[in-house]
């Protein structure tokens, strides 16, 4: 690849696909009309502050939660930038039920498309840093044409081709994988244009950071419990972790990426299956975090990548970052287990 400040988004994308005779162009114009979605995006979350775009639609989306008026937008603008590509079979956005198909005026094509339009959007008002996060798959249904099936939308996260996030924070910044190392483009604002700003981003094996809302301790599995007090103290003179928890899985799991660390949404008493949603969020960010050396499992050492889903808004627990920290977490959750059938 070849090294210049000028590494745009596109030529990037372009140069990684002549690496890969098999590549047939397509995920290039795809990964391109997300990134021209997510620059409408940038600059709507960057002035939201400004206009009166804050606040509720006084709709709910359906999972029950207040949609802010921002969520939509981003939704509506990937479903414009994509939805006429002739790239795609069938589309999912976590802002609606039922898969979305192609509009009969427009090609249908081979790929399937999973996005979370803006997630952490109840920081909006904060101004906290929030995220679009993207997942591509090859549809398994004949490419015969017809439209894709909500079959092709509930495959493994192991069969993606492609998965992405833009973190809108004090910089918008598109990261993705297509499989062939992770790379991170920062907007510049001056030219709109997303340049090469992290190539091939490596996970550390061991970080030095936690991210969990403790507010949820009481009703935490006893090993998680043992594990985070393993965390906060002094280990052979080794500090403890750092605990940082924005409360935005992107930003949280983009900061991981980069220092390493863990990020947990656990099972509790409360929520037996957590609250991140498999095939929007954990999939597409299990995807990335492997593809730059880290884990994604479940707790219980079962990959997020082998769960298959049964339905589109599926929730799993999902401890992801560093390995090592991973492999430590399981081995405390599996201590406690033990103990409790041994007792
Ligand atoms: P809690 C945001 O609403 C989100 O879906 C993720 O981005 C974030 O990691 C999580 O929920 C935060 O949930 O229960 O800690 O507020």
């Amino acid at each position: 690849m070849a090294k210049t400040r000028f590494m745009t988004l596109p030529r990037h994308i372009d140069e990684g696909e002549k690496l890969h005779p098999s590549a047939t162009g397509e995920l290039s114009a795809i990964l391109n009309q997300i990134g021209l979605a997510a620059k409408v995006i940038s600059l709507e979350v960057n002035k939201a502050g400004l206009a009166d775009i804050l606040g509720f639609t006084g709709d709910e989306n359906v999972h029950g939660e207040q949609v802010k008026k921002l969520d939509m937008f981003a939704h509506d603008a990937l479903i414009r930038a994509l939805d006429h590509t002739g790239h795609f079979c069938v589309m999912a956005s976590e802002e609606e039920e039922d898969i979305i198909h192609i509009p009969a005026k427009h090609k249908i094509g081979k790929y399937v498309i999973l996005f979370d339009p803006l997630d952490g959007s109840s920081n909006i008002d904060a101004n906290v840093s929030i995220g679009t996060i993207f997942s591509i798959f090859k549809r398994i249904t004949p490419d015969n044409g017809n439209p894709g099936t909500m079959e092709d939308c509930l495959q493994p996260g192991i069969n993606q081709v492609a998965a992405g996030y833009i973190v809108y924070g004090s910089s918008t910044i598109f990261v993705y994988t297509a499989g062939h190392g992770v790379h991170g483009f920062t907007l510049d604002p001056a030219f709109g244009e997303f340049l090469l700003s992290h190539e091939d981003i490596k996970m550390k094996s061991r970080g030095g950071i936690y991210s969990i809302n403790e507010g949820n301790y009481k009703y935490w599995h006893p090993g998680l419990k043992k594990y985070i007090k393993h965390l906060q103290a002094w280990d052979n003179h080794e500090k403890p972790y750092k605990s940082r928890y924005i409360g935005s899985m992107v930003a949280d799991i983009h900061r991981n990426l980069l220092y390493g660390g863990i990020f947990m949404y656990p099972a509790d008493k409360r929520n037996p299956n957590g609250k991140l949603r498999l095939v929007y969020e954990c999939n597409p960010m299990a995807f990335i975090v492997e593809a730059a050396g880290g884990k994604a499992t479940d707790g219980k050492k079962k990959r997020i990548l082998e769960y298959k889903p049964t339905e589109l808004h599926q929730r799993v627990p999902i401890y992801i970052g560093s390995k090592d920290d991973i492999d430590l977490l399981e081995k405390f959750i599996e201590e406690e287990e033990i103990a409790v059938t041994e007792s």
